[in-house]
């Protein structure tokens, strides 16, 4: 049985310096360079949005960054642009070891879909194919890093256990935005829940 290492987001803007840092976010990038060689394979994800994505505030008239507001009829929490296709943050960090990585998975690039899960939009519907990617290849264990614990980890995390993979999150290579404040214990506890080994 085959496993997967799934380096969920690990772009610049998450890193300090960011559009949308998360605290400490580059120390996840050595942690996960370490990890790859222990795997039998490697997937990158990156967040890769259109630059009128419904999930900036921007695109909001009178919304903040952190309003939560429904986009057809799903609720979207708002962010500031972030990780527009082909710009610099979108880029995976620059020391993130490539060489290893068999996959980059690019999602929430529908204008009026956001997408946390490296596995479905979050209509929990729209399937991105990392799971038939992943069955086709025989994996059945996935351990994910990377950013942020409390949203793209958390919601990959998830929807992997659902589908059947034995999950684990590597906790010590993973880092939360924690808004609004609690959200990351709050993740840790809901990962735990549902059968996610949490390390
Ligand atoms: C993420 C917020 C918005 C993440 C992506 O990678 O966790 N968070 N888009
Ligand atoms: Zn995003």
């Amino acid at each position: 049985m085959s496993s997967a290492l799934l380096v969920i987001d690990v772009q610049n803007d998450f890193c300090p310096g960011g559009a949308l840092a998360v605290p400490a976010g580059d120390a996840v990038v050595a942690a996960a360079n370490r990890l790859m060689p222990d795997y039998d394979l490697v997937v990158a994800t990156q967040d890769w949005h259109p630059p009128e994505h419904c999930s900036f505030a921007s695109r909001h008239p009178g919304a903040a960054f952190h309003d939560v507001v429904p986009v057809a009829g799903i609720e979207q929490r708002l962010w500031p642009d972030h990780c527009v296709q082909g710009t610099p943050g979108a880029a995976l960090h620059p020391e993130l070891d490539t060489r290893r990585v068999n996959l980059i998975l690019r999602k929430g690039m529908r204008p009026a879909l956001d997408s946390y899960s490296a596995f479905f939009e979050n209509d929990r519907r729209t399937a991105t194919g990392l799971a038939g990617y992943l069955r086709a290849l025989g994996v059945r264990r996935v351990a994910l890093c990377g950013l942020a614990t409390d949203y793209c980890v958390r919601y990959s995390a998830l929807d992997a256990a659902r589908l059947g993979f034995e999950v684990e999150v590597l906790t010590g290579a993973c880092r939360g935005v924690d808004a609004p404040s609690g959200s990351v214990v709050q993740a840790r506890a809901e990962m735990a829940a549902a059968g996610i080994r949490l390390s």
